[in-house]
């Protein structure tokens, strides 16, 4: 029979959950994996439910209304263009068929391209929220032809997340848009999550117990920096380790991995020339983090300060608050330029407010805050620089000085604060109205005869000095 309304193949963790999700809004699907019993298990698992398990593709595809509308939600790569080959002689000219793993941009492009000379339709969509989001309610960023999202949207809509009754998901631009703004989206969760680590680390230099931080991040969390990571962190602090008795945090070994999207986003802003420091002291601190053995071995022969911070505890918390919530707009202001800049080269023609509106809700970097970047967008689509917004500019004004005393004391201390140190060298060097730049300008023009343009002439006009000749 062929009458499921959505196909989904991929039966791993999000895909296991984005069918429940689907199906619980009135739809029929079909399911495949490539590893049958995984099908059957699933299936078996929910005899309620209107789920078609197919053990061969054709079943899966002869199983579809037309047009068919087939998901894949498999490991990102090869494996994804592995289902695509398998489907292509299997659908009808005008079938749709939507990757909604984390594909990297340029391979969405790819897929575009060649599916679409086939006379079949793509989507390219970014799925965030992890195996609660997928199930309950993810932040969706498709990209693909206008048209086919049309044919999308009902699906999608219905199984986003919702804040304040609209949904997260949104047609984000033609052909590798969506995928683009996810893994952007990424880079920007990797900065958050360092950023907590960084107060966190401050704050046990400080002789917070986890039980005070549980405190901290709950208050945290009933305020401005209302956020799911903050939460969740909140929550981490208040686990008991079941087998000591003590807080679960302090069990886990320090050695985190990065895979694709942290590492994609930094070359993309290589080439774009966008700095997202932040993001990159990120993704830095996660590889530093790896490198347990040699660091081990480092703090035997490298000397410092004693890690330990004296402050009053009420009042360091309010200075760490500061420091986090600015750092935290100088991430989001880097990723948003990263998405002004890339948008701007391939036309895709953007809108922030849209992005900012979506992320509100079911994605990893949901926050309260996205709610006054949606504002600042809505009221400023063409803004330079989300510091800029007369919200943000204020907070950064206001937080400044207690983030320069952070970053002062956790340096004085010898506390790494990589991305918080980043986010300030951010902030003041594009507050700068001079930079050092003269300098190395000489020094290009003397070793390289590269010329300078002078202070007390127009631009572009360009001068070269005959500089001494060094010897030896
Ligand atoms: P995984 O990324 O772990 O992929 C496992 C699935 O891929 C299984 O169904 C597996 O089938 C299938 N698969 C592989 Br691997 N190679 C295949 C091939 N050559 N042909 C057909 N199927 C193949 O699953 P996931 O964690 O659910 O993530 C799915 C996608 O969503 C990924 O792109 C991921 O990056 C993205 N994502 C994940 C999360 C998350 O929180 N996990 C969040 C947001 C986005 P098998 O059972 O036969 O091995």
């Amino acid at each position: 029979m062929s009458n499921s309304d959505f196909g989904l193949i991929g039966l791993a963790v999000m895909g296991q959950n984005l069918v429940l999700n689907v199906e619980s809004r009135g739809f029929q699907v079909s399911v495949y994996n490539r590893t049958t019993s995984v099908t059957d298990e699933f299936v078996a698992a929910h005899p309620d439910k209107k789920l078609v398990g197919s053990k061969s593709l054709e079943e899966f595809v002869q199983s579809l209304a037309s047009p068919r509308k087939v998901m894949i939600m498999v490991k990102a790569g090869g494996p994804v263009d592995a289902v695509i080959e398998s489907l292509i002689p299997l659908l009808d000219k005008g079938d749709i068929i939507i990757d909604g793993g984390n594909s990297l941009y340029t391979d969405t492009e790819r897929r575009d391209k060649w599916l679409g000379d086939l006379g079949f339709r793509f989507i390219g969509a970014g799925v965030s929220g992890g195996e609660e989001g997928a199930r309950k309610g993810p932040a969706i960023m498709p990209g693909g032809p206008a048209s086919t999202w049309d044919v999308m949207k009902p699906i999608f809509e219905s199984i986003a997340a919702k804040v304040d009754g609209e949904p997260c998901v949104v047609h984000i631009g033609p052909g590798g848009a969506g995928h683009y703004v996810k893994m952007i989206h990424n880079g920007i969760e990797y900065g958050d999550m360092q950023l907590i680590c960084e107060a966190y680390n401050i704050f046990k230099a400080a002789g917070f117990t986890s039980a005070e931080l549980g405190t901290v991040f709950t208050d945290w969390n009933n305020g401005d920096l209302e956020s799911y990571l903050i939460q969740i962190t909140a929550e981490i602090f208040k686990q008991v380790d079941p087998e000591t008795g003590g807080p679960l945090v302090e069990m886990i070994l320090d050695t985190a991995g990065q895979k694709g999207t942290g590492k994609w986003t930094i070359m993309n802003a290589v080439e774009n020339a966008v700095v997202i420091s932040t993001i990159n002291a990120a993704v830095e601190a996660r590889i530093l983090s790896s490198m347990k053995d040699k660091r081990v071995a480092a703090s035997k022969e490298l000397h410092g300060p004693k890690a330990e911070i004296s402050a009053d505890k009420a009042a360091l918390v309010k200075k760490v608050h500061d420091a986090l919530f600015a750092s935290k707009i100088i991430s989001y202001a880097q990723g948003l330029d990263l998405i002004t800049a890339m948008s701007a080269e391939k036309g895709w023609n953007l809108d922030l407010s849209k992005i900012a509106a979506i992320w509100r809700g079911g994605c990893i970097i949901r926050a309260r805050f996205l709610n006054d970047i949606t504002d600042a967008y809505r009221a400023e689509p063409g803004l330079s620089n989300l510091m800029l917004a007369p919200f943000f500019k204020n907070l950064l004004n206001e937080f400044q000085q207690n983030w320069r005393e952070v970053i002062s004391m956790a340096t004085l201390a010898g506390i790494p604060v990589p991305a918080f140190s980043a986010s300030l060298g951010y902030y003041d060097s594009y507050r700068s109205a001079v930079l050092p730049a003269n300098l190395l300008q000489a020094q290009r023009d003397f070793f390289g005869a590269h010329t300078y343009e002078r202070t007390d002439k127009p631009r572009g006009e360009m001068f070269h000095t005959d500089w001494p000749e060094v010897i030896g």
